[in-house]
């Protein structure tokens, strides 16, 4: 019987685009999911919007000299491209700025304040007096009180995941000026999530929820543990959805509040738009409900949603939250601000039409159970070695054959012998043992498991070789290929979820679409025809190919040039100093001398001792350049002097004079060069 499946994924920030981090620990395996529920024949909305308020995009619009309008309308645009691109299904992708929303955010702030479920408190919350702001979430930051990260925000820790309070962080500092905050009074509205720990201890650690992921059930029982305290709920802010009472002019619900809910908007702007009633998909009991997320977002969706859910009173709550860990690239951090990262806009304009090669690799080496490395090699390697090598290398040799011996048409086969037998009955086996990786959440399992059918039909093909046979048995041959043709069928079906562009090419070049009725994920494991006999299929079409090391290293040279390319943009310039007159300018004397001697400053790291001749005299000047010059390297050099500097001690020795010297824009540190013809050391030159 179908069964009912609202599957939602995470709303992402829509302060920029968004890369294959969030793909690969979030989306793609939500897709998978969607895509195999349906195969199978169940009731699916699958759910998904932008998240457009929320300290993050105050933060850039203020960065970038836009409204936050101007941000959310320019990101939802981006990123809802991106999902179409990587074909993945949302039934909706709404936004969190929809009337919608709003209007069901607010809703669900009314019936739990109508019923008594917050506690109204003043209380003393930080405060920038200078930016006259409270200071709340990403506006603040400081270090984490469980871990010592010392950029924890003001709601959460991302290094350890905590959920905090802004108060909670140490030596808090002002996102916006730098500043030490204050202590402002202000009223706000609370969810005692203490009042709810013992139905989170009910419900989590007795109920049935062991079989969730380690990593979720561990975080969720250490916090549950710590013990839970009354989380604020809306803010003392401009952006965002305003408050729905009395009194609270100026605040607006906290965006970890109002996103969740919008899991909930979103399904009722589409069961409005195809005509369907939404309330099942959140209302029904026997409606499974699942989140996809990262696992910065495990509590809010395991402990503050579920507890808000609860206190509303008519909501289902979430059967599973299958989050994953972080995927790092090339070793380091993905990281947004420090542009460590590929985006998945330029994914595609650097391999277009390759959706699925990302998708495979991210699912191949998804960070489902602890964090993992995405790096250019390992997609190469898992191009070339598996979908090209392995699924195309097959795909292509059944197609070529068969359109070589019987011009595209799928030939009779008689007598299966053992080897034809037991290869038809183990493509049988399949769809459970995927069906069973996808049901508990272990999408790498899976991916390679669908591999494995396409090894299946590899080595059959290599170890029965029709096109030897051909030459002796041309009805052994016919036989052969058929056999090979249901395998490369039931991968055309069972590809769907991973591979779906190539799933579609495959179904097209073997014109699934003329059969009488084309297989279901279920057909594969029941039927014995997938793809009959005298049924007429297309012409062979590379499904991939090879990628080349120059392509992997220009991707890796990007990815160098743009971190490089942004430390530069960072780079903070020293502000001017005080003008100083013509009359301060000429008491400097400078001279140019050249050094005579040079020697290293015992126990200095940076110090060298030169004896340099000014044309006035031979004096001892100490100079702090030991670690870019050796004292080899500048003997004899001319450099400019400035000779009337007051004499003083550096480490015990009187230094009389300095060396003048300045940085080039890399940041090299060069002799301001008196005599540039002479020397070829440096290409700065003064004038
Ligand atoms: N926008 C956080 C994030 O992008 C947040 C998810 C909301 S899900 C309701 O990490
Ligand atoms: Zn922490």
């Amino acid at each position: 019987m179908s069964k009912r499946y609202t599957i939602t994924a995470a709303l992402p920030y829509t302060n920029g685009p968004i890369h294959i981090g969030h793909l690969a620990g979030v989306y793609v395996p939500a897709d998978i999911y969607a895509r195999y529920q349906r195969l199978i024949g169940n009731d699916v909305a699958f759910i998904c919007g932008s998240d457009e308020h929320g300290v993050p995009i105050t933060i850039k619009a203020k960065k970038e000299g836009v409204s936050p309008q101007d941000i959310v309308d320019k990101y939802h645009a981006i990123i809802k491209k991106s999902f179409v691109d990587f074909g993945i299904t949302f039934d909706n992708y709404s936004r969190t700025s929809a009337k919608i929303h709003h209007d069901t955010a607010q809703e669900f702030f009314k019936t739990l304040y109508d019923n008594g479920e917050f506690i109204e408190e003043v209380t003393e919350q930080l405060y920038d007096e200078e930016a006259n702001q409270f200071l709340a979430d990403r506006f603040v930051i400081g270090t984490c009180p469980k871990c010592g990260n010392e950029e924890a925000y003001g709601d959460q820790c991302e290094n350890c995941g905590s959920s905090l309070n802004a108060t909670d962080l140490i030596n808090p500092k002002s996102a916006i000026t730098g500043n030490v905050p204050t202590l402002k009074q202000t009223k706000h509205w609370f969810l005692p999530l203490d009042k709810h720990e013992a139905f989170l201890k009910e419900w989590i650690l007795k109920g049935h929820k062991k079989d969730w992921k380690p990593n979720v059930y561990g975080q969720v029982k250490s916090w549950i543990d710590d013990g839970l305290r009354p989380r604020a709920v809306t803010r003392d802010l401009d952006w965002g959805i305003p408050v729905p009472v009395e009194g609270a002019d100026g605040k607006v619900l906290y965006v970890w509040f109002d996103a969740p809910i919008g899991y909930i908007s979103a399904t009722k702007e589409w069961a409005e738009r195809v005509g369907k009633d939404w309330i099942p998909y959140w209302k029904d009991e026997n409606t499974k409900l699942v989140h996809f997320i990262g696992k910065d977002n495990i509590v809010f969706h395991c402990i503050i949603f579920p507890s808000m859910l609860k206190a509303e009173g008519t909501y289902i709550l979430p059967d599973n939250v299958p989050a994953n860990e972080f995927l790092n690239l090339e070793g380091n951090k993905l990281s947004t601000s420090k542009n460590w990262a590929v985006w998945l806009p330029d994914y595609l304009e650097d391999f277009p039409n390759q959706q699925d090669i990302l998708r495979y690799a991210l699912t191949a080496n998804a960070p489902e159970t602890k964090d993992n490395d995405f790096t250019w090699a390992d997609f190469q390697a898992r191009n070339n070695n598996e979908l090209v090598a392995i699924f195309g290398n097959f795909i292509n040799r059944v197609i070529v054959l068969t359109n070589k011996y019987y011009d595209g048409i799928i030939p009779e086969h008689s007598e299966f012998n053992n080897v034809d037998e037991e290869t038809l009955a183990a493509v049988k086996a399949f769809p459970a043992v995927i069906a069973s990786s996808i049901e508990r959440y272990r999408f790498r399992e899976a991916s390679q498991e669908l591999m494995n059918l396409a090894r299946l039909g590899n080595k059959y093909l290599a170890d029965e070789e029709p096109w030897k046979v051909i030459k002796e048995d041309e009805v052994r041959t016919k036989t052969i290929m058929y056999v090979a043709l249901q395998i490369a069928s039931a991968l055309a079906t069972l590809s769907e979820p991973f591979l779906p562009f190539t799933s579609a090419k495959l179904k097209t070049i073997l014109c699934h679409s003329e059969l009488d009725s084309e297989s279901t994920w279920s057909d594969v494991s029941s039927k014995n025809i997938l793809i009959p006999s005298g049924h007429q299929i297309g012409k062979a079409e590379l499904l991939f190919s090879k990628i080349e090391d120059k392509t992997m290293q220009a991707q890796l040279d990007k990815l160098e040039a743009s971190k490089l390319a942004n430390e530069a943009a960072n780079i903070t310039v020293e502000p001017q100093k005080d003008t100083i007159t013509f009359e301060d300018f000429t008491k400097l004397d400078i001279r140019v001398g050249t050094i005579l001697e040079a020697e290293k400053l015992p126990k200095t790291k940076k110090l060298l001792v030169l004896k340099v001749d000014t044309g006035i005299d031979v004096r001892t000047i100490v100079s702090g350049i030991a670690e870019t010059f050796t004292p080899e390297e500048v003997v004899g050099k001319k450099v400019t002097v400035l000779v009337n500097l007051a004499p003083r001690a550096l480490r015990g020795v009187e230094s009389q004079g300095m060396i003048l010297m300045t940085e080039t824009p890399e940041g090299k540190l060069v002799f301001v060069n008196p005599d540039s013809k002479t020397d070829t050391t440096n290409g700065l030159q003064i004038s």
